[in-house]
């Protein structure tokens, strides 16, 4: 069932809509730059399609976009991810691997509604997600203090929130939601008393860095796995805030206590290793952010992609 391991298709999202802090817009050109495309093709022999543009949806910013149940810039913010979710089910109803460049978390709304939807007509199956992340991402407009959106993208692909409004969110259908049970969260230390709330009532599976520190991170990843199935399609959204802010400083929100470099390239490396990775997003890297540490930041997230797509150490 799984796309063909070499075939990749490549999305350049360049969109900073859903947080407040510009510059997020800027890494899929800074991944991209260090030669992370090159890399996939020479080093790991994948046949890469990408349009060769960082797309930015200027052509998509409403005229005006007053904020909605609390939503900042919803509909600009709703009509990137609608597209995003086209360019994305594309690739993988052609049976291509997806990889997504961020961006902010919001365009998983895009990536992972446009996965399930292709996994759905191609195959009949049900998506599962690994989001590695330092946050849940999963606050409704109701429970969110910030208003921002990528705080909110769980929430919309599970269904737990939903508008009616086509323009902002409406275009959401049961053929683009996942499963609360087909969900597994790593990596996280940073939730809202509501994200609990909904983590608990929901039975959402989830590894904070306790969990990695009780466990190890080799224990965790068996048991995510486990509690996902073999032969199951996996969607894995990668926000680079998941890594030690001493190895990813240039990102929007950082939080202390985070995954090594070793832990963040071991999980993706776990992940390839089932042979069902059908698509990644790597999101949140913000070079203009501890410019210092933006190239570390850089790196460290080309090293999550190609570990990801199949690279090994030996
Ligand atoms: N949970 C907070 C903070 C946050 C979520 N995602 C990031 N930060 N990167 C919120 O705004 O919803
Ligand atoms: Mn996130
Ligand atoms: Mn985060």
């Amino acid at each position: 069932f799984l796309p063909s391991r070499h075939d990749l298709g490549v999305v350049a999202v360049g969109f900073s809509g859903g947080q407040p802090k510009a510059g997020v817009d800027a890494a899929p050109m800074a991944l991209i730059e260090a030669g992370l495309i090159q890399q996939l093709e020479q080093d790991l022999d994948m046949k890469v399609t990408y349009d060769g543009q960082v797309h930015n949806y200027t052509e998509k910013i409403p005229s005006e976009d007053p904020t909605y149940r609390n939503m900042k810039q919803p509909k600009f913010v709703s009509a990137v991810t609608e597209e995003v979710s086209d360019q994305v089910y594309k690739h993988a109803k052609d049976g291509k691997l997806v990889l997504t460049l961020g961006g902010d978390h919001s365009i998983a709304i895009g990536t992972i509604s446009g996965t399930a939807k292709a996994i759905r007509e191609r195959l009949g199956r049900e998506l599962a997600v690994i989001w590695v992340d330092a946050h849940a991402d999963i606050n409704t407009p109701e429970t969110s203090d910030s208003g921002n959106i990528h705080g909110m993208p769980v929430a919309f692909l599970t269904g737990l929130a939903t508008e009616e409004r086509e323009d902002i969110f409406g275009w959401i259908k049961p053929h683009h939601r996942i499963s609360t049970k087909k969900i597994v969260y790593i990596g996280l230390r940073d939730i809202d008393r509501g994200e609990k709330k909904i983590l608990k009532d929901h039975g959402i599976k989830a590894f904070s860095m306790h969990d990695i520190d009780r466990h190890g991170i080799g224990k965790v990843m068996d048991m995510a796995l486990g509690w996902i199935g073999s032969d199951t399609p996996i969607h894995l959204s990668f926000d680079v805030d998941a890594l030690d802010p001493m190895w990813a400083p240039s990102t929007g929100t950082p939080v202390r206590g985070g995954l090594t470099l070793r832990e963040g390239d071991f999980i993706a490396e776990c992940v390839a290793e089932t042979g069902s990775l059908i698509a990644l997003d790597l999101v949140e890297v913000n070079p203009s952010l501890d410019e210092h540490g933006a190239s570390d930041t850089v790196r460290a997230g080309c090293s999550i992609v190609r570990c990801a797509l199949g690279d090994t150490l030996l």
